[in-house]
């Protein structure tokens, strides 16, 4: 692979081959699965799943319950919530048939999970006392995708969806959630060093059925965003259409405030655009499949010494819980280190017969470039834990500056014109807020309004001249 990432611009129309590329050379996903929009996790690919999806785990468990809802919905409950069903109804796949059987009730493969869930939920609040609720599940989706569908990107089966689904007896507490979710996966980015940017979403991109929704986007090498993540207030719309009510400490019967937040493939796709660079993919050891590859450097003299010692080396991280792999094939190191470079592994030793003698090991980073270091049997554990933690902190570090260095502020629509057509990346404007003003803007050059970030009162809208309410941001978007 000879791609230059990072640059925006010329290289705006490789970023998608890059992703293609890496994604069958690095073993993550198989592509030729025989229907469109859906792949196969490969080896490599769902250790890394597996990873990230453990991360997210831990964090929820603090306070959420994990369950899991059966897979279709019956077409009567989908159907009950207008504003949902209508944002979802030409996405949705359909079982007509049991065997041959004509079903007297179509059931809808869940594209996400508030109708399969929200009946039940009107059984299980009862009294003010039952609440709050919070629950997950990481389950699949299927939507319909009409757009291109991409890799982890756009999929028609989201094989790894993250939804955490909560209930409040009060307004405050729901949008206190919503604050609270924006941590929570903040704090995951953060472990998996994802930049992102976080806004609320116009009201005509909202989460069909949601008061408002938040949302996470960070950005691709190309320059443009993919959302990551996205969490709604849904007020009381569902607990309204689902009965979902309570019972106060005075005896009345209140209507509950629900939130709901999800995470998607897209994880893995930022995990590897963002990190990826020309040498294929850089993974944060939080996550690398193989956290340290151990590659001995054999000629014929020395050579079962050196194994021995690399043997030792390897039980010895193992031991400490550190995901270490010994690469003893019987093959040119050169060679070696391509690949496990290419597949992302954080840290390599290298070990040979003269460094052997000399007490010394060889420490390179992904990233970075060869170290001499002392050989010290007690103190190498740490050492290497040491460097992991270094590296997913300047993995973090660089992937922040790449989308600080994109974010740009400006003050005419000319200037944004001009910024998103040679620089791409995301735009800071001024704007009044006003639908029609917002749309105008998205159909001029092509672009998406990701949402305001906050509210400001000096300036004036760049469409229509008017006072503004917001600082907002603006991209091409996936
Ligand atoms: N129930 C709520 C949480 C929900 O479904 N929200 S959502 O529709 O916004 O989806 C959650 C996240 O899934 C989005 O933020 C987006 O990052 C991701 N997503 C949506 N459609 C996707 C698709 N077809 N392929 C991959 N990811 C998708
Ligand atoms: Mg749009
Ligand atoms: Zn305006």
């Amino acid at each position: 692979m000879t791609l230059k990432l990072h640059t925006i611009g010329e290289e705006m129309s490789k970023f998608s081959e890059w992703f293609h590329n890496i994604l069958e050379e690095a073993e993550i996903i198989d592509t030729r699965y025989p229907i469109k929009g859906m792949h196969v996790w490969l080896p490599q690919g769902f250790q890394i799943r597996k990873n990230t999806l453990n991360i997210l785990k831990s964090i929820l468990d603090e306070d959420h319950e994990e369950v899991l809802f059966p897979l279709l919905i019956p077409e009567d409950e989908l159907a009950k919530e207008a504003i949902h069903v209508k944002g979802f109804e030409e996405e949705v796949y359909w079982v007509t048939h049991g065997g041959l059987t004509p079903l007297g009730k179509k059931l809808a493969l869940r594209p996400t999970s508030e109708t399969a869930m929200y009946p039940m939920f009107a059984l299980w609040v009862r009294s003010h006392q039952d609440l709050p609720m919070r629950f997950y599940q990481a389950v699949n989706t299927f939507r319909y995708e009409t757009k291109h569908t991409r890799p982890l990107i756009r999929v028609r089966e989201i094989t790894t969806f993250k939804e955490a689904h909560t209930v409040h007896a009060t307004s405050p507490e729901a949008e206190e959630q919503v604050e609270r979710a924006i941590e929570i996966y903040s704090s995951f980015f953060d472990q998996l060093g994802i930049p992102y940017v976080v806004t609320r979403r116009p009201e005509w991109d909202k989460f069909p059925g949601a008061d408002y929704t938040m949302a996470f986007d960070t950005l691709l090498p190309d320059g443009k965003t993919l959302q990551i993540g996205t969490v709604h207030n849904l007020g009381q719309t569902f607990a309204r259409t689902f009965q979902i009510t309570y019972e106060t400490e005075e005896g009345q019967h209140e209507y509950v405030y629900q939130s709901c937040y999800g995470l998607s493939d897209r994880i893995s796709a930022s995990l590897i655009g963002v990190h990826g660079d020309e040498s294929g993919l850089s993974l944060p050891p939080e996550v690398a499949p193989f956290q340290v590859v151990v590659v001995p450097i054999i000629f014929k003299k020395g050579a079962e010494e050196v194994l021995e010692f690399c043997e030792d080396l390897k039980n010895r991280l193992k031991s400490a819980g550190i995901r270490v792999h010994l690469d003893d094939r019987d093959l040119r190191a050169g060679k070696k280190f391509y690949e496990w470079e290419m597949r992302g592994v954080p840290l390599r030793i290298e070990i040979g017969p003269r460094d052997l003698k000399e007490g010394k090991i060889v420490f390179k980073r992904r990233n970075g470039a060869k170290e001499f270091l002392e050989y010290q049997e007690n103190a190498v554990v740490e050492k290497v834990k040491g460097e992991l933690k270094l590296i997913t902190l300047n993995l973090k570090a660089q992937a922040w500056k790449n989308l600080q260095d994109n974010i740009r502020e400006v003050s005419t629509i000319d200037e944004a014109k001009a910024t998103i057509e040679t620089k791409g990346g995301i735009v800071s404007f001024c704007w009044c807020g006003d639908e029609d003003c917002g749309k105008d803007l998205e159909e001029l050059f092509h672009v998406d309004i990701l949402g305001a970030q906050e509210e400001v009162l000096d300036g004036i809208c760049i469409k229509c001249g008017q006072p503004i309410k917001y600082r907002a941001l603006l991209a091409r978007t996936y």
